[in-house]
């Protein structure tokens, strides 16, 4: 049975979870990280010298790196819809896939960590008001690639609509004023229906936020 180390809150867990859940993978998730603690130890450090989550145990493999898992899980258990065995096919969402983990998340964190992570004394109009815009600028170009959708690769759904969406929850429901993206937002609406992405993306962040 797949272990996936990791507390529920984290974004990087929630990617390896959306993946689970969309391969109906048999699993456990046990509550490591952040309050629960748990990363120090030398057995947790063995699987993952960082010191972060998520850690994905399967049998003899342990990996860490959300996105790195990702992709294992999609080329062990995933079918060719979810992970083209085309490597050109699969290079064409794997762009996509690494922007949405280099490029796209970080600038959600971004705006995640001034207006959840920090006190409200703390924050910064101008990075605030920086930080929109930069993701305001991803977000058009996600829309415009998008297209009529439904979905990245069109009809299908595969491993890079999961590094593209993992942050879209923490991205739509965020108060800040958002670029104008008809189709990122009937995107976001048809994630919003996979029950694997309602049950471990849509996942509250009360418990982040700096008192
Ligand atoms: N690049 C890593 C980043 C992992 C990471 O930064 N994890 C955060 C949570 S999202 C973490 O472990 N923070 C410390 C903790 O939760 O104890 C990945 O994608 O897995």
């Amino acid at each position: 049975m797949i272990t996936v180390h990791g507390r529920a809150t984290s974004s990087n867990v929630q990617l390896v979870m959306w993946t689970v859940g969309e391969l109906g993978l048999e699993h456990r998730r046990l509550d490591v990280g952040g309050s629960f603690g748990g990363t120090d130890t030398p057995e947790y450090r063995a699987m993952n010298p960082n010191g972060l989550v998520p850690v994905l145990q399967d049998g003899d493999v342990t990996l860490f790196e959300s996105v790195a898992i990702m992709r294992y899980l999609a080329a062990r258990y995933g079918e060719e819809g979810f992970w083209p065995k085309d490597p050109a096919k699969r290079a064409s969402l794997d762009q996509w896939a690494e922007w949405g983990k280099v490029t796209f998340s970080p600038a959600v964190l971004n705006i995640f960590i001034q207006l959840v992570r920090m006190r409200e004394a703390d924050r910064k109009p101008a990075a605030i008001a920086g930080a929109a815009r930069e993701v305001g600028r991803l977000a058009r170009i996600l829309d415009d690639r998008l297209g009529e959708g439904p979905y990245l690769d069109g009809a299908a759904f595969t491993f890079a609509d999961i590094a593209v969406g993992a942050l879209l929850y923490r991205y739509m429901t965020l108060p800040f004023e958002k670029a104008e993206t008809p189709r990122l937002d009937a995107y976001y609406k048809r994630l919003t229906q996979r029950p694997a992405f309602a049950r471990h993306v849509m996942v509250s962040y009360e418990s982040l936020r700096a008192k």
